[in-house]
């Protein structure tokens, strides 16, 4: 049975629309209102956050706020880093996806030699980098972070000196980067992406599940070739991305998709993912309640949040 932790990191400086930081509270919401008193029972802990950022001017516009992110990279991954050395399994409920670097950077930290694949499921592929982003939002780049790319063969902008060094130190220092080797990757409903991050996915024949093959083949033969594919990784980290799911369920995140992923589908495939024992975190995040009609999207979270640990904590 395991110990679950959930590591609260309300953070929205990599975001291009506001509200996410407010997604953490809003699931409670949702459990308050489910009359679950699921918060009451496990551990937790509240990253600080830098989203103080958003009120001063943006400093490297092709990496907004990366100043900040490097902070929260470095609080994130003690967080993570601390709960796995003190035997808990860290649930991590987080505003945006930028921080996800960070739970990364922890899980390797925790288990320096351990070899760790990553299960995205998300209608992105978080592939930018400074030198290729359309937007210069960091949430669009926390894989490339940890596979160390730069990826300057798709070159767009010139980057200043500091904005290159500053993207140096999210990647980690040599002898940590990469974090996760490129083929240890797996995207589940990715389906908007620009060239660059095409160019990356093609580079390295990192393995994409659509949603129509999700939906073809069911969860379970999903997740059985999924873990097949990353049979050499030790440890496996599971990070969701509400955007996955289909736009018409519900407009509560900053980038909404069509042709996404149904709830039920969501739930039946992570849940199935928790059985196993090579899962050693597990990522919700990108909930935004100030861009949804009511609570819908962190009721759906929730629900996702509660069936995935009950699952956890049997396993
Ligand atoms: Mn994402």
């Amino acid at each position: 049975m395991k110990n679950i932790k959930i590591i609260e990191v309300p953070s929205e400086i990599s975001a291009g629309t506001r509200g996410a930081s407010l997604g953490v509270e809003a699931i409670k919401i949702a459990a308050l209102d489910f009359m679950s008193n699921f918060f009451v029972h496990f551990p937790s802990e509240k990253v600080e956050t830098e989203n103080h950022l958003l009120f001063e001017p943006v400093a490297s516009p092709y990496a907004k706020r990366i100043n900040g992110l490097i902070t929260m990279y470095e609080r994130v991954s003690k967080a993570v880093e601390e709960t796995i050395k003190n035997n808990f399994f860290p649930v991590v409920l987080s505003g945006d996806h930028g921080t996800s670097g960070g739970t990364i950077a922890g899980l390797k930290a925790a288990k320096p030699k351990s070899r760790l694949g990553v299960i995205w499921i998300d209608a992105h592929a978080d592939l930018h980098t400074p030198y290729t982003t359309p937007s210069g939002n960091m949430h669009g780049m926390p894989l490339a972070a940890s596979i160390g790319e730069n990826n300057e063969e798709c070159l767009a902008h010139q980057l200043d000196e500091k904005s290159k060094k500053q993207w140096d130190l999210l990647k980690g220092p040599a002898k940590d980067s990469p974090r996760v080797l490129p083929e240890d990757i797996v995207f589940i409903g990715l389906r908007d992406f620009e060239k660059e991050e095409k160019h990356l996915i093609d580079k390295y024949s990192m393995k994409v599940i659509t949603t129509s093959e999700l939906r073809r083949k069911g969860a379970e033969s999903v997740v059985r070739s999924s873990l097949r594919y990353l049979s050499d990784c030790t440890d496996i980290y599971v990070s969701f991305d509400v955007d996955c799911l289909d736009s018409s369920l519900s407009k509560g995140t900053g980038t909404p998709v069509s042709n996404g992923i149904k709830e039920r589908e969501a739930e039946d495939l992570i849940s199935k993912f928790m059985q196993n024992r090579k899962i050693c975190c597990f990522e919700i995040t990108e909930v935004n309640p100030t861009l949804d009609r009511e609570n819908l999207m962190a009721e759906i979270a929730f629900n996702i949040l509660q069936r995935s640990v009950n699952v956890l904590m049997m396993n």
